[in-house]
């Protein structure tokens, strides 16, 4: 397993090569966005279990003040753009009124059998303008054709359309890896070119995630790290479907490849709580507010987008303890991310070789750095490799950050260097590099 935490062994390529990978819209947005909150809400949160086994009644699903309001205040009251809510988990159980089984919300006590939880999901979104994503599991098992590869495929697809025909636009589809026995204990030979043309049909703007994407790919892990360093491209047949494991896999999913034919960047999911689902046991472990900032630099710091996963409780809203933090990571991060010392401040750009650059600035008084913030212009590809930043108070430059790659956003917390100058000095590229975005925050 040596590969899944080693940099990739990638030679960087020459300068000469074909066009390289950039995001289409949807995916320069979809990474612009940042900060997206996952719901993990099903039989499971009524059973206390993580996974259920498909024989679930729903009678059990009887969330007692559900709102989703609440939910969507709650993120956008935090800084997250979108949700993305557990339509279908692996026990089966839809939740909305779907045509294709009968184990969903129309057979429980939900809104005297007439709730949908997704129609809830996408009205609470639009009312806050929050952009909205479904998860719907490949993986199933409660259907009885499951195992029983085309019929199965049939179901899945026309629950794929009933999701992405009813409500509106859907920004995100989220295929999980996992793919264990159904109820016969067969599995299942998913067809994915079916699924995807099928979601590229019905919503055109929508990005499909999964471990093989093919528009964003999982990061490789639940713990909400991406990898260092971490390209935004891939080399598309190294994870050919969704659950393929190993080494070359794992180390593909967390750094990408600088030489990838595909634009694929990676989305970090990772639970605030130990489960995906709310289990009261857990009210006393959800991650303090230290952990979640930590995250943020883990993920969006290092050129990913963080999934954070709040699930819901039995009454259907999410827990005050969990929105508190949420409320406590959002604060800390505008106070950290507040005043720009290097706004309106000229920065020096000079080449240095083809695959280098320095750009240079005087912060115009001597200040307590904090954090550091570069940006490539991912709208043309990314192609920084190696940078080292140094400050200077008037005397010597000293190194206050070293790092790889940089793509959409990479955050360097640098303890409280007192400079007046930052210099960035872009060391190695795939191409010729192009002015960074830098800005520059106190301790
Ligand atoms: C995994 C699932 O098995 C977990 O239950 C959870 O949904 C996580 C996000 O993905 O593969």
């Amino acid at each position: 397993m040596a590969a899944a935490s080693a940099p990739a062994a990638h030679g960087l390529r020459s300068l000469a090569g074909p066009a390289r990978p950039a995001p289409s819209r949807a995916q320069l947005q979809w990474q612009r966005d940042e900060l997206a909150l996952f719901l993990h809400f099903g039989v499971n949160t009524f059973t206390d279990r993580e996974w259920g086994d498909g024989r679930e009644d729903p009678a059990i699903f009887a969330p007692a003040r559900l709102d989703a309001g609440q939910w969507a205040r709650t993120a956008r009251g935090a800084g997250f753009r979108a949700m993305i809510l557990t339509a279908k988990h692996h026990d089966g159980f839809c939740l909305w009124p779907t045509k294709t089984t009968d184990h969903s919300v129309a057979r429980s006590p939900f809104r005297a059998g007439g709730g949908d939880v997704v129609r809830e999901l996408v009205d609470a979104c639009r009312a806050e303008r929050l952009k909205t994503g479904v998860y719907l599991s490949p993986w199933d098992r409660h259907e009885p054709s499951y195992g029983d590869s085309p019929r199965y495929n049939d179901l899945y697809c026309a629950q794929l359309t009933e999701l992405l025909t009813r409500y509106g636009d859907i920004h995100e589809v989220w295929f999980d890896g996992a793919n264990g026995e159904g109820p016969n204990g067969r599995r299942q030979t998913y067809d994915w070119p079916r699924v995807w043309s099928l979601v590229r049909k019905l919503q055109p703007n929508a990005v499909m995630f999964s471990d093989a994407g093919p528009d964003v790919r999982w990061i490789g892990n639940e713990r909400g790290s991406a990898g260092d360093p971490n390209w935004s491209t891939v080399a598309a047949s190294a994870v050919p479907y969704p659950g393929a494991s190993g080494g070359a896999v794992t180390a593909m999913l967390q750094h990408g490849d600088p030489n990838g034919d595909a634009w694929r960047p990676g989305e970090s999911d990772v639970s605030i709580r130990p489960g995906w689902f709310h289990h009261p046991g857990e009210d006393a472990r959800v991650k303090s507010v230290d952990a979640l900032v930590d995250l943020y630099f883990t993920s969006v710091g290092r050129n990913s987008k963080l999934l954070l996963n709040v699930p819901p409780t039995r009454d259907g809203v999410l827990h005050d303890v969990d929105v508190a933090r949420l409320a406590g990571m959002h604060e800390r991060l505008a106070a950290m991310l507040r005043a720009d010392l290097a706004a309106g401040r000229r920065v020096a750009w000079r080449r240095a070789g083809e695959r280098g650059a320095v750009a240079e600035l005087d912060l115009g008084r001597t200040a307590d750095v904090g954090i550091v913030d570069l940006r490539e212009d991912i709208a043309r590809g990314q192609v920084v490799a190696r940078y080292v930043v140094e400050g200077s108070d008037g005397s010597a430059w000293r190194v206050l950050a070293r790092g790889t790659t940089i793509g959409h956003r990479k955050l360097d917390r640098v303890g409280a260097a007192r400079v007046r100058r930052i210099r960035v000095t872009i060391e190695d590229a795939i191409a010729t590099p192009r002015p960074l975005t830098i800005r520059i925050f106190g301790a």
